[in-house]
């Protein structure tokens, strides 16, 4: 069965969002073309409350960027974004999701974050993306959505780690930040992720 995961492609990373992607939404009509290619197709999301430990706007006298401490784990504080059942945290209007056949929520929990749509980043909760794949035996999975260098990159990790073959669609992926994106697809690579 073709799979396709799309990852976090959400208002708040898009044009006008809070944590915008650049160029973030230039990858919704190329995903809406290669969506036709497969017989699976699940979406992430990031899922936050509203008082989560990644936003700066949580902590005293911290800003957007800053890096914090929490529990041994290094936590880059960002601007509030896809706050759960808000505008920010939908699908934008223009991607075709009426073949996604499950969402995978992340980043739901207070006191972790979470980029990657397999576990939080302390590999302490799974998501339940690995299970259900692995119920319905899909050996290879590819992936598109935002951003390279975050949860684009963690999910492609994580799913080489979890024992799938990966592959990431470069054209339909767009990152934060320039230099951290190269350094995030020779990662992928490096960790045997294919880049097509
Ligand atoms: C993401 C930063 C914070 C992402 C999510 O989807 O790449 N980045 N939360
Ligand atoms: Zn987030």
């Amino acid at each position: 069965m073709k799979t396709l995961v799309i990852v976090d492609l959400q208002n708040d990373f898009i044009n006008g969002g809070s944590l915008e992607v650049p160029g973030g939404e230039s990858i919704i009509e190329p995903i809406n073309v290669v969506i036709k290619n497969y017989d699976l197709v699940l979406a992430t999301k990031d899922w936050h409350p509203k008082d989560h430990v990644s936003f700066a706007s949580n902590h005293k006298n911290k800003n957007i960027g800053d890096i914090i401490n929490i529990n041994g784990l290094d936590q880059v504080l960002w601007p509030d974004h896809c706050v759960q059942n808000t505008f920010g945290s939908d699908f934008p209007k223009s991607l075709n999701i009426s073949n996604v056949k499950k969402v995978i929520h992340k980043g739901s929990e207070k006191h972790i974050d979470s980029y990657s749509g397999f576990f939080d980043n302390g590999k302490i909760k799974s998501t339940g993306l690995s299970d259900y794949l692995r119920k319905k035996k899909i050996k290879k999975i590819d992936y598109v959505g935002l951003a390279t260098d975050y949860c684009l990159k963690y999910t492609a990790i994580d799913s080489i780690s979890e024992g799938f073959k990966t592959r990431v669609l470069v054209h339909c992926i767009r990152g934060i930040d320039k230099k951290s994106s190269e350094l995030a697809l020779n990662e992928m690579k490096s960790k045997g992720v294919e880049l097509i």
